[in-house]
């Protein structure tokens, strides 16, 4: 059961949280701290209290510190609840180099949102009437309030769903239309599409005259995009481009082009996540239902409402040492939406092997399998020979954590608090997670962990919050009252959804709330409407971009290479009952699905002599696997599909080892301009084995 408070999820929980008392009890779960006393991911451990724990792990990073200076440490951790207690132990210890998942994931978005638009932005697709869709596959890689946003809009309101998929997806399976795009060439379609609109003068002019800058000289640059270019390039029909985005345009600006999650199909992301936000610009449905939309977080929000409508979260007040080494993705300019923004990941792997810009020597991970889920899995296992010192914090000995010097044994989800975490949408939203069973076996929470580590290594004036209690009432500024209603409910919404270019949300705002901002002439609150870019505009093309990433600064196409001619696509995705790679040893989820077969069209499998079921090898330049084939028409015929997360070469995980094809073993180590990315696309040959 979900909370049903918490009506965007619906009460619901997905698969994988249903699975939690599976991973609770799973015996191969690690419950006491490791040490490795074989050779690095040989195997062998010996258990140790934490204590020692703690002591070897800070000698051992105070050693590097005084030899080396601490930015020759770098931590990571998938965002998250848990994140930032480790990012907070690097900030005491005087590293810059903490990174987040970012580069193998949502980056490519979230860094051209922020380009053009200032920060990040979010879809309302619970009110769409038409969505176009670009490999974003909701109904199996889940959000919980998006995915179920999507099914209303198409159970309950009959709006329409384009799906541009190399491969029948799930979300492909619930369209309208499907078309198989050919892997990486979607930015010739969001191009041309902006071509039509543009052309045919079925843009929002009012929209772009207000809050656009740089759409002449984007305009020149799709000119020549006709919807008969893309065709050449991306196999979907010129005519079926033109009429989809008339289609659209007609019931814009309740439309909305989704400009996908997993960023990492194409080297030309920053170009791809720009050109599809443009298409949203042009359609005009920027704060305006079924469009895309701003997180109303409590400060912004009560300043409109005149009033402390819904409290704010504080940190602890602490103040780090100024640290003055670079990171080690600052050598390139090009970079520089990713400084402060989670980093690009594998710049760890460059720096431990190549000392570039500097030599690393330690690596502190949690709650991150980079031998997954980052590219080249040799490479990865090379660096971390090398390092001098690695610390892995799991709940499962990891394909990665496999490699480390010592594991720390988090408590799982359900065996620990977390702090007050805010999930504001149209309006202030918070949530929080609670213990709900005793701890098993001799397992500690994030905070604790690297709080006690901190403290271990001489850092406790970082820590002026001793215990959740404490921390919850610091971020809660005092406030007792928000802190037991946010332990009460679970989930707390605050005031009214707020779109600002709605005159119903705005009239309704404004009458609720006595000294709320006065309404535009228009009814609307459009003159609130600011972007947080160099020139407080929509910036379609950027002279800040161009400045530090000379040639892109205007969204432009650029032909991209993703394999040999006589190589098929490889190309992956999520599965419903699977995370990442995360979840294959959990005993209920391994047993749901415990293989990952290679999707394969039965014309290239006719030829290579390959039927469903049969054993083959998969390879490239960079590795090879052995898998078993699943023959399908639900996939292009120059393109090979496989679920990630599976094949784990950690024989300590004895329900997911060598179970399916390692997506990473097979991609090569590339990364995309500006937005860092990790490239998951890349060339396989296929054969019977
Ligand atoms: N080839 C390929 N690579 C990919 C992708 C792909 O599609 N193809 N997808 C990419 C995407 S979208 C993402 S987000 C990344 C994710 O990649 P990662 O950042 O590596 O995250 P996960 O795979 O979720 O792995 C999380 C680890 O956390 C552990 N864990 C689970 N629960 C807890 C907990 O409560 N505490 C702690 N400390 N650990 C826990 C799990 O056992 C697992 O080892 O992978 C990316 N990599
Ligand atoms: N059940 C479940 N839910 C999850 C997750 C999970 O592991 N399991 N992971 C969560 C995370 S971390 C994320 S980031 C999201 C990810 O959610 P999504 O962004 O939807 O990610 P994927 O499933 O990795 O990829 C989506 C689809 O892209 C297709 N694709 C590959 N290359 C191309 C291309 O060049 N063009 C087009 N148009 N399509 C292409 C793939 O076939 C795949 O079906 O899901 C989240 N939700
Ligand atoms: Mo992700």
């Amino acid at each position: 059961m979900g909370n049903d408070k918490a009506t965007p999820f619906g009460g619901s929980v997905c698969a994988r949280g249903g699975a939690g008392h599976s991973l609770l009890y799973d015996p191969q779960r690690i419950v006491k701290p490791l040490k490795r006393v074989g050779e690095r991911g040989e195997g062998k451990w010996q258990e140790i209290s934490w204590d020692e724990a703690y002591q070897t792990i800070a000698s051992k990073l105070n050693q590097i510190k005084k030899d080396h200076g601490a930015e020759a440490v770098a931590f990571s951790s998938k965002s998250g609840s848990l994140s930032h207690h480790l990012f907070d132990l690097a900030k005491g210890y005087g590293s810059p180099n903490t990174f987040t998942h970012l580069t193998t994931c949502p980056g490519g978005y979230s860094i051209a949102s922020t380009a053009m638009l200032g920060s990040k932005i979010k879809r309302d697709l619970g009110n769409s009437k038409y969505i176009v869709n670009f490999g974003h596959n909701l109904y199996e890689g889940i959000n919980m309030s998006e995915t179920r946003g999507m099914m209303k809009a198409q159970v309950e309101k009959g709006a329409k769903l384009v799906v541009f998929e190399p491969r029948f997806s799930i979300v492909a399976d619930k369209a309208d239309e499907w078309h198989p795009i050919k892997p990486g060439t979607d930015i010739a379609i969001a191009l041309a599409m902006c071509h039509v609109l543009i052309k045919e003068d079925l843009y929002d002019k009012a929209f772009v005259e207000r809050y656009v800058e740089g759409f002449d000289a984007f305009a020149k640059e799709v000119a020549q995009k006709t919807p008969e270019w893309a065709e050449q390039i991306t196999d979907v029909k010129a005519s079926d481009i033109t009429r989809i985005t008339r289609e659209m345009a007609a019931l814009a600006p309740a439309v909305c082009v989704d400009f996908g999650h997993r960023a990492t199909f194409t080297t030309e992301e920053f170009e791809l996540r720009r050109a599809l936000f443009a298409a949203n610009v042009l359609l005009g449905n920027i704060e305006r239902k079924g469009g895309l939309f701003f997180g109303k977080k409590a400060k912004g929000y009560n300043k409109l409402a005149g009033e402390e409508v819904a409290p704010d979260l504080a940190k602890p007040g602490v103040n780090y040492p100024k640290i003055t080494a670079p990171r080690i993705d600052q050598v390139d300019d090009q970079y520089y939406l990713l400084w402060s923004n989670g980093g690009i990941y594998q710049s760890i792997l460059d720096a431990t092997l190549d000392a570039k810009p500097y030599a690393l020597k330690g690596w502190v991970i949690s709650r991150s399998n980079p031998m997954q889920t980052m590219t080249d899995r040799a490479r990865i296992e090379k660096a971390m020979k090398q390092l001098d010192f690695i610390v892995c914090c799991d709940v499962y000995i990891s394909e990665t954590a496999a490699f480390a010097d010592i594991i720390l044994p988090e408590s799982t989800y359900l065996e620990r608090d977390e702090e007050i975490a805010d999930k504001s949408g149209k309006n202030p939203r918070y949530y929080v997670r609670q213990q709900v069973v005793d701890v098993i076996g001799d397992t500690r929470p994030s905070w604790q962990i690297w709080r006690e580590l901190g403290i271990a290594m001489g850092l406790e004036q970082f820590y002026p919050w001793t215990n959740m209690d404490t921390l919850r009432m610091a971020q809660a500024k005092g406030d007792a009252n928000f802190v037991n209603t946010v332990l009460e409910e679970g989930w707390v919404s605050y005031g009214k959804p707020l779109m600002l270019r709605e005159k119903g949300m705005v009239a309704e705002f404004a009458a609720t709330y006595a000294n709320a901002r006065k309404p535009d002439a228009d009814g609307t609150y459009a003159s609130a409407l600011k972007f947080k870019t160099p020139t407080g505009k929509i910036e379609l093309s950027s002279a800040k971009v161009e400045s530090m990433a000379p040639g892109r600064g205007v969204i432009r196409y650029r032909d991209v290479k993703l394999k040999d001619d006589d190589q098929l696509f490889f190309i992956q995705g999520k599965v419903a009952i699977h995370t990442n790679a995360a979840t294959h040893n959990i005993p209920m989820l391994s047993q749901l699905m415990s293989d990952n077969g290679v999707w394969i069209h039965p014309l290239t499998a006719g030829k290579l002599g390959i039927r469903s079921g049969d054993e083959i090898r998969v390879y490239n330049q960079t590795g090879s696997e052995v898998g078993t084939a699943l023959v399908t028409p639900g996939i292009r015929p120059d393109t090979v599909f496989a679920y990630m997360g599976f094949g784990s070469k950690n024989k300590e995980l004895q329900r997911a080892f060598n179970k399916g094809v390692h997506c990473g073993n097979l991609l090569p180590d590339v990364t995309s301009p500006v937005v860092g990315m990790n490239l998951h696309t890349t060339g396989v040959k296929v054969e019977k084995v």
